[in-house]
Parts: structure tokens; C-alpha cells; sequence
């Protein structure tokens, strides 16, 4: 176990939002006797009282009025002024006030109740400033409106080193990210020289109300962000104590479905997470151990699940933060999310949780409503959604071990389709490469430096300004040409189509949509009009089957071209100029077939679900036998039956490049196996080392694209010098020479819904301190990937040996290291510059590492790369053995599936022992003896 400077003073404060959390009162003797209480002298810098006035309001909660009384605490900032030392101030904040937004005022800084500095809001901008009394400057430019959700305040103090009253402030509203990115926290950031001894916390106009939450002060920023079990978490005993469910049904081994009692069975809607249907649905007679209760309160529907306090929680989809997600509250509703300026939600919504107890067994639970809604792990597992939400189902899935539960998941919301094998290759995108001679020139680009490729992406310049499903003449005046150019040059292309045509007359989908009545409506039954890339644009209402088929039908033309896959951008959807950058929730759906009229907010979620569906339609309409690939930003639980994911528009930033495994794994435990970020980071500048370290990173995640914003510098692997370059091809060659493996995975988790990237806690489940690890990650059952910069990280025990797939060079000091289990057999392939250089039966040598009983065993999936014959047999499983033999070993086939089972095969052995490579070559239908000779470093 990892252990950090933790100090953390957490007040639990009476504020609990939602009137779920922290029962207690605000008690002014809780602050002194906190800051002691770790015995942690060093940081009872803290000390005196907090002197405030809350009101207290109805039943727990307790608010803050007006702006008159702030939380004020006294400073003792002599042990900081030696060297420099942070003091960290965080709280949530919520704004009460009806229907207005309002500004949260600040950090004063006082000494002996003189203010003499500020940092916050001066009420007249939206614009953070310092103000000392008689003068302000704006220093940051996040807007510092606060509205009705809950929002995360961060202030960081830091004593500059040797100055006597010199210190940086930090203060940033609404962010949640890591130490390594606090240089970049993008509001307040200033140097001040005066003299204070207290803090005060203060927020809006007189008169308004608020709540604070979770006020924390903390000497580091891990112990705000990254605690253990349940910061600040209760959960009212109303909640708590709440309805057992009205109906408790058992659908299948290990699988449960709950209602409430309230629950109106004949309105529940369709479900989008849940696709398998239960045939054998019988009452449960006892309650089982893991049982929701149900209640209503303050305007919303809560489901608890009382869990204990040593259970960990993984999934909720994509978010920010650790990989364990206890003690997180997260907000769904899909949003588009730049930069990942806002801690709450990104671009996807998962209203699933699993849960590891400490032997190992996992658990997890659907809550089967797509409206806007919430998961709380503060306190055990809390779900809410508003009271006018339809009422759902709760389905609980019960497995022996994380992976198992994995396979029940996508049992119960779909597997992924079969993804061509050259979806599986490295990407290569940027916003945009335009004219079409660039896009050559960066095809060129990757044969001639011999840096493998499968893809060229196009982004919405090749647009017609903006209109999707059209081609700008002049930037791309043949843009078959250009595919058949890339095609030749076994390259495939991916072109972007957004959600929403340009509102204009005369162009053709705007006519073709009109005509079907396809947009959808604002709130008073007219077409909804928002504003995105092209200008005015309508917004197609996917709910409606036939806007569904009308959508399909587009990409008729469109892949005519020679396009090969589809993605799908902006898909939330993202608008323009609205408050919340979605349409208004009380936008309407029309529905249809199965689906039921209803407004935006219960469709939101499921937008771009049900927009990659219908394109993924479009594309098997077209060309039947090929597996279609589309790429989608948002996205749903379940959603993975129908697209790849990618985490948006991250930042060129280390610590998006450490957050992004976190995100990607819990991503993947949430249904999602094909994912990843943009590797390098979309906003901002990659540096060569940061390139160089992300590539290495990038060429394991599931899905490998590199992608940057518009404006920004190249961020092709060659263009940041020799270096960067040489870590980028040893990176994608190991990827290359990997795909077997890789193919194999993916098949694995099409056919049984498992995840392809795991979180190292998979390899031991009952070893509690692995499940933590979110630098280090598992691709399938037998690799671990562990970054070159990853520190202090926790690996299971057992056999592990090093996987050197070609030769490091001495200078790269950016190469991931592999690690394959001990019992285990990986096959590798040979370097190729794209998939499309790999067909049946490919050269290969099958790495080994015995485990302590001297055996091995591992399997190969081989199809043709594309269409659906493997559905008719047309594949092969090979399943391979290998047992010590005196001084050796004997590698053999056990046994072959498929129709395209050999009786010979060539293959190399490469046996790794803890004392080197020992080779060897035969025909693996017979059996290859390999003797040990360990004198070799990596496989060539
Ligand atoms: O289409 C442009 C970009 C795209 O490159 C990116 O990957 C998406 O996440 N898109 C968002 C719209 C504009 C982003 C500033």
C-alpha cells in the first residue's frame, strides 16, 4: 500500500444537499479539536474557532444566508512562512436562490477581522478578481456564477519559500483534477505580499441563500481528492431507513430486478441498458443480502444500498478521478465537456456501479432510467433521479469474482459487434487535416519513417461549411480519390458526421429531414432551432424510428466514397450559446415504436446511443458484409453494441495523460471494452517528452488515436524530433506485433462481454492492496502494462516476467514495461506497417512463462479481419499448452476450432524464464521442445 502525506480536516458541515448527507450540526469546537485530531502537530495551523451563523433551516439541512456572516477561521501562518507549505481550502457549494444563478463571493483574507484581500467575485463581472479595499483587477476568467448543482470550490495557498508574507493563491471554481495540473488551474493565480491571520469562506449577495458541503482543509491535495471510505458521507436515516422494494423479482443466477412500491409498473419506459429478455422471472422469497430500499424526499427518487464500509467501488462510466470511486458523487448527464473543465460529468452516462467486497466477489447494480441523474458513493451507494422521473427498475448482478461480473454485464446490456481488425491499428487524427494533399502527405508521412498506421481521420473541415454529408469542392474535391489513394497505400479513413444539419432551404438534408418531420420540437411543439458548427441548425429526433431510417439512408451516398468508418462528434448534444451547451430539457421527443413520448431530459442521455445506432444501421445497409466501425462521443450503458468510445477533448497535459488510464478502466468496467483518449491531448501543445511518454502509454489502450485541436502544433509522431519519433514507432511496433493478442481479446470480449483493458486488482481480486492501482493496467487476463512514469506501483504476486518485444534502445526511456503471467502463452506476430499486411495464418511465435507447476496454456483467435463469415465457422481457435520437460520445455496444440484449422504450422517459442529468452522453432501440430538456454534479452 501506497501511503501519502495525509493530514485532512473535514467539517461536516450541517449543509447536506439533497437532505442526504451529514446529520450533524455545524459545531464550532469540531474545527480546533479536527485539526489536532490526526496528531499530526506539524498541520494544526488551524486553530481557534470557526465563527459563523448558520440558519438553520427545516429538518438536517442547514444554509447560509446573505453575505454578511462568513466561515471564518483563525491562522497561524508562522510554521509556513519558513519554507513553502500549502494550505489547501476546498467545499461544495450550492446555490438556493430560485431560478437565478449568482455569484459565489470568495476567499477573504483578514487579520484580526480587517479584510485585507479577497479572491472571488466583485458582483459585476462574471469574472474572478483579487480586490483589496479600494481596488480590483480581474486575474481569471471562469466565470464564477453558481447555480443550482452542486459545485466544487478549490483555493490553494502557498507560502513562497523564505518570504516573510509572499504567497500564491490559487482559486479555481469547479475543478477536480490532479496535483500535477495545478499550474494549471486556469482561474486565480496571483503572488501577494501582506500579513494575515484569517481565512473566510463567503459566498453571494445578501439575501440569497446557500448550502456548503463537505468543507475540507487539507496540507495536500490527495487528501482532498483521493480519500478513503466516504468523505463526509451520512446518509439520513429517512434514507436509510426507507421502503424495502414493493417487488423483488429473481431473473437468472446471480441477477435480480427491483420496483418500489411506489412504482408504476405500467409506465416504466423501454430500457436502453438492459437488452436481454428473462424468461423465467420468479419472485425472490427471501431478501437477498444485497437489497435496495426506496424513497422520495426534497423532489427526488432515491435508491440505498446500504453497503459496508470496506467495499470498493469501480465503474459509473466516464468520469474524472481515481479509479476507486468511493467517496465520488457523479452527475449524469451526457456534456460536452472541453478541456474537462467541469468535475461532475464528461460525455457518457452509466447508471452502474459494481462492487469488489475484500474476498474478491463483486457485485454491481443497474439503475434502468436514462433521465438526468446521480450516484453518490459517499456513504454506500446512493442513486437518485427528480421525483418526475418514470419509475425504474434496479437490477443487481451477483458474481465470484470482477471479471465474471463483467461477463454478466454485457449478458444482460449487450456485447460490442466484432470490430474489423483494423479498427484495432493505430489512428492518426487531428481537427483538421484539410486539403486533401495533406492528408496524403501525413499517409506518406508514416510509410516513409516506417511508423505503423491504419488510419487517417478527416474532421469537419472537409466539410461544406459545416454541412454534414457534404464534401468543401475545393478542399476535398474528389474525396474518392483521396480513399482510393489511402487505400492503396493500406490505409483506411474515418470521417466525422455530426448530430445536426444547418437550417437552411434548398440543402438537401435539411429538405429530406423537414420533410419527414424529423427535428426535434422546443417546448411549445415548434422545430427546435440551436445554434452548433454550421450556424442555425435542427436537431434530429432519434427517438422517432422513422427519423432513424431516414438518418441510415444518408450514409448511402456517403460511404459511396470510399470512406470506411463513421464518427460520430457532438452527440450530447453539444449546442451553442446554452446555458447547460445542450437544448433546453423541456425540448420534446416524439418517440415511437417502443419509445414513448417524453422531454429532453429523460432522452438526453440516450441521444447519441440512439444516433450511432441508426448510423451503424446505415452502414451495415450499405455494405452487409463488412463490420462497420463508428466512433461516438456520448454515448449510454449499453451504448457499446453500437460504437467505440473516446473520452473527448482532454488536454495535452501530464496529468490528463495519468488521469486518462483511470478513465479508460472504469470506462471498460462499465460495459465499454473499445475505448481511450486522444493520445498527446486535444487542447493545447504536446511537449516531445509528453508525446513521446503518451504514445507509449497510447499503443495499449483498446482504441490508439492520436488526436489534437485546431490551431495547435502538429502533433503527428514525427513532429516533435528524433526522439519522440523512435519512442513512437518502438511503441506502435510492440502494438503491431501484439494483435494477436490483442485480436484475440477483442473477440473474447464480443463473444462474453469481458473487458479488454483491466484494472490490475482483476489478476487478484481478494488482494486488497491492488485495488488502488490505476497507473499500472491489465490488457486481458496475462499483460501488465505498467508506465515508465508510473511510481510506488502495487503488482500482484506470483509470476511475472518481463514481455521485451524487440530491443529497447538505451536513450528510450519512455517504453511502457510488459509483464505476462506466469502460466501463460501470448502469441506474437511479426512488425507490419498496418493490419491490412495480416491475413490467416500469420507468422508467429508464442511467448511463454510457465507457472510453479511448470505449465502454460493460451489461446489464438485468426479470422479474415472483416465481414461476418467467422459467424459460419470461417475461423480459427488454436489452443496452445506448454509443460516442463527435464531441461525444457514441450509446447504443443491441444486443440483447434474453427474450420480453418491447420495440420501444420511453423512457429517460434520464445520462453521466458527469470534468467533470460530461450528460443525455439517447429510445427506446433506435432510439438516443439525448446531446451533452456536463456541467452537472449527480448523477442526479435
Ligand atoms: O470536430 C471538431 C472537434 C473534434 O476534433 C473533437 O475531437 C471533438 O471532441 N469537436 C469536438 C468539436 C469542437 C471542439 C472544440
Amino acid at each position: 500500500m501506497k501511503l501519502s502525506l495525509f493530514f485532512v480536516l473535514t467539517v461536516l458541515a450541517g449543509a447536506g444537499f439533497s437532505d442526504v448527507i451529514l446529520e450533524e450540526n455545524f459545531d464550532s469546537a469540531e474545527i480546533s479539536k479536527s485539526a489536532v485530531i490526526n496528531g499530526r502537530n506539524d498541520f494544526s495551523v488551524l486553530s481557534g474557532s470557526l465563527d459563523y451563523s448558520w440558519i438553520k433551516e427545516t429538518g438536517s439541512r442547514l444554509q447560509h444566508k446573505g453575505n454578511k456572516v462568513d466561515a471564518v477561521w483563525d491562522v497561524d501562518i508562522e510554521p509556513y512562512r519558513e519554507n513553502s507549505k500549502t494550505i489547501y481550502v476546498s467545499f461544495l457549494l450550492k446555490n438556493l436562490n430560485e431560478d437565478v444563478k449568482n455569484s459565489f463571493a470568495g476567499l477573504g483574507f483578514y487579520n484580526n477581522d480587517t479584510e485585507l484581500f479577497g479572491i472571488g467575485n466583485d458582483f459585476e463581472s462574471e469574472y474572478f478578481k483579487y480586490y483589496s479595499p479600494g481596488s480590483s483587477n480581474i486575474i481569471g476568467k471562469a466565470p464564477t456564477l453558481v447555480d443550482g448543482e452542486v459545485h466544487l470550490i478549490v483555493a490553494r495557498i502557498e507560502f513562497v519559500e523564505g518570504s516573510k508574507d509572499k504567497f500564491t493563491i490559487w482559486l479555481d471554481p469547479l475543478v477536480r483534477r490532479d496535483l500535477s495540473d495545478q499550474n494549471e488551474w486556469k482561474t486565480a493565480r496571483g503572488e501577494f505580499e501582506f500579513d494575515f491571520n484569517q481565512l473566510r469562506l463567503r459566498a453571494g449577495n445578501e439575501g440569497n441563500k446557500w448550502e456548503f458541503d463537505e468543507l475540507k482543509v487539507a496540507s495536500d491535495w490527495d487528501s482532498l481528492f483521493k480519500m478513503n471510505n466516504s468523505p463526509g458521507g451520512k446518509v439520513s436515516r429517512a434514507i436509510k431507513n426507507a421502503d424495502l422494494p414493493g417487488i423483488s423479482e429473481k431473473l437468472d443466477r446471480g441477477v435480480n430486478r427491483f420496483y418500489a412500491k411506489y412504482a408504476d409498473l405500467e409506465e416504466i419506459p423501454f430500457s436502453f441498458a438492459v437488452s436481454k429478455e428473462f424468461n423465467n422471472v420468479k419472485r425472490l422469497k427471501k431478501s437477498p443480502d444485497l437489497q435496495p430500499v426506496f424513497s422520495k424526499a426534497n423532489g427526488r427518487k432515491y435508491v440505498y444500498f446500504d453497503t459496508p464500509s470496506h467495499d470498493d467501488f469501480y465503474g459509473t462510466g466516464e468520469v474524472q478521478g481515481a479509479l476507486r470511486r468511493n467517496g465520488c458523487r457523479i452527475i449524469l448527464y451526457n456534456k460536452d465537456n472541453y478541456n474537462y473543465n467541469d468535475p461532475d460529468n464528461l460525455y457518457q452516462s452509466h447508471p452502474w456501479v459494481m462492487g469488489v467486497r475484500p474476498d474478491g466477489t463483486a457485485y454491481g447494480i443497474i439503475f434502468d432510467t436514462t433521465w438526468k441523474s446521480e450516484i453518490d458513493l459517499r456513504a454506500g451507494i446512493l442513486f437518485s433521479a427528480p421525483e418526475d422521473a418514470a419509475d425504474f427498475p434496479v437490477y443487481t448482478l451477483e458474481a465470484e469474482s470482477p471479471s465474471r461480473l463483467m461477463e454478466m454485464l454485457g449478458g444482460i446490456s449487450g456485447k460490442m459487434p466484432m470490430p474489423p481488425r483494423w479498427a484495432l491499428g493505430y489512428q492518426q487524427c487531428r481537427y483538421s487535416y484539410y486539403p486533401d494533399s495533406r492528408v496524403r502527405e501525413i499517409a506518406r508521412g508514416f510509410r516513409q519513417r516506417q511508423i505503423p498506421c491504419d488510419v487517417i481521420w478527416l474532421d469537419i473541415h472537409y466539410m461544406d461549411e459545416y454541412r454534414i454529408f457534404t464534401f468543401d469542392p475545393e478542399r476535398f474535391p474528389n474525396p474518392k480519390g483521396l480513399n482510393d489513394y489511402l487505400h492503396a497505400k493500406g490505409f483506411k479513413s474515418v470521417w466525422m458526421i455530426d448530430p445536426a444539419p444547418k437550417y437552411e432551404e434548398g440543402y438537401s438534408v435539411y429538405d429530406s429531414g423537414s420533410e419527414i418531420d424529423a427535428w426535434v420540437k422546443n417546448k411549445d411543439g415548434e422545430d427546435y432551432v440551436g445554434k452548433v458548427w454550421p450556424g442555425k441548425t435542427v436537431f434530429p429526433d432519434y427517438t422517432i424510428p422513422r427519423v432513424r431510417k431516414w438518418w441510415a439512408g444518408l450514409y448511402q451516398d456517403f460511404l459511396d466514397e470510399g470512406i470506411d468508418g463513421v464518427w460520430n462528434d457532438m452527440n450530447e448534444p453539444a449546442v451553442f450559446e446554452e446555458p447547460e451547451k445542450t437544448m433546453p430539457s423541456d425540448n420534446l421527443h416524439r418517440g415511437g415504436g417502443k419509445l414513448k413520448q417524453g422531454k429532453h431530459i429523460q432522452y438526453h442521455n440516450v441521444y447519441g446511443y440512439l444516433m450511432i445506432k441508426a448510423t451503424r444501421e446505415g452502414m451495415l445497409q450499405y455494405a452487409p458484409d463488412k463490420r462497420p466501425f463508428v466512433l461516438s462521443r456520448a454515448n449510454f450503458l449499453g451504448g457499446q453494441k453500437y460504437g467505440a468510445t473516446w473520452t473527448g477533448d482532454n488536454g495535452s497535459t501530464w496529468a490528463h495523460l495519468e488521469q486518462s488510464i483511470p478513465m479508460s478502466l472504469n470506462l471498460s468496467l462499465s460495459g465499454q471494452p473499445f475505448n481511450g483518449p486522444d493520445i498527446g491531448g486535444f487542447v493545447g501543445d504536446a511537449s516531445p517528452q509528453l508525446f513521446a511518454h503518451w504514445m507509449s502509454v497510447g499503443a495499449y489502450y483498446p482504441f490508439s488515436r492520436a488526436h489534437t485541436m485546431v490551431g495547435s502544433k502538429d502533433h503527428e509522431p514525427w513532429s516533435f524530433g528524433e526522439e519522440t519519433l523512435k519512442a513512437s514507432r518502438s511503441a506502435l511496433n510492440k502494438r503491431y506485433r501484439l494483435m494477436p493478442y490483442l485480436y484475440t481479446l477483442f473477440w473474447n470480449s464480443h463473444k462474453n462481454g469481458n473487458a479488454v483493458m483491466k484494472p490490475v486488482f482483476f489478476a487478484d481480486p481478494a488482494d486488497k492492496s491492488l485495488r488502488d492501482e490505476d497507473q499500472a493496467f491489465m490488457l486481458g487476463d496475462n499483460l501488465l502494462v505498467v508506465p515508465k512514469w508510473a511510481e510506488d506501483v502495487n503488482l500482484p504476486e506470483g509470476i511475472f516476467r518481463n514481455l521485451q518485444i524487440g530491443q529497447n534502445e538505451r536513450w528510450d526511456k519512455y517504453q511502457c514495461k510488459l509483464l505476462q503471467k506466469g502460466g501463460s502463452i501470448i502469441p506474437v506476430g511479426e512488425k507490419v506497417q498496418s493490419t491490412e499486411e495480416l491475413g490467416l495464418l500469420n507468422p508467429l511465435t508464442l511467448s511463454i512463462v510457465l507457472d510453479e507447476n511448470g505449465m502454460a496454456s493460451g489461446r489464438l483467435y485468426e479470422d479474415s479481419g472483416n465481414g461476418y463469415e467467422f459467424k459460419e465457422d470461417k475461423f480459427i481457435v488454436s489452443n496452445f499448452k506448454a509443460q516442463r520437460t527435464e531441461g525444457g520445455i514441450k509446447v504443443t496444440c491441444e486443440k483447434q476450432n474453427g474450420e480453418f484449422a491447420y495440420d501444420k504450422r511453423f512457429v517460434k517459442i520464445a520462453w521466458i524464464t527469470k534468467d533470460g529468452i530461450s528460443f525455439g522453432y517447429g510445427d506446433i501440430c506435432k510439438s516443439v521442445e525448446v531446451m533452456k538456454t536463456d541467452n537472449f534479452e527480448y523477442i526479435k
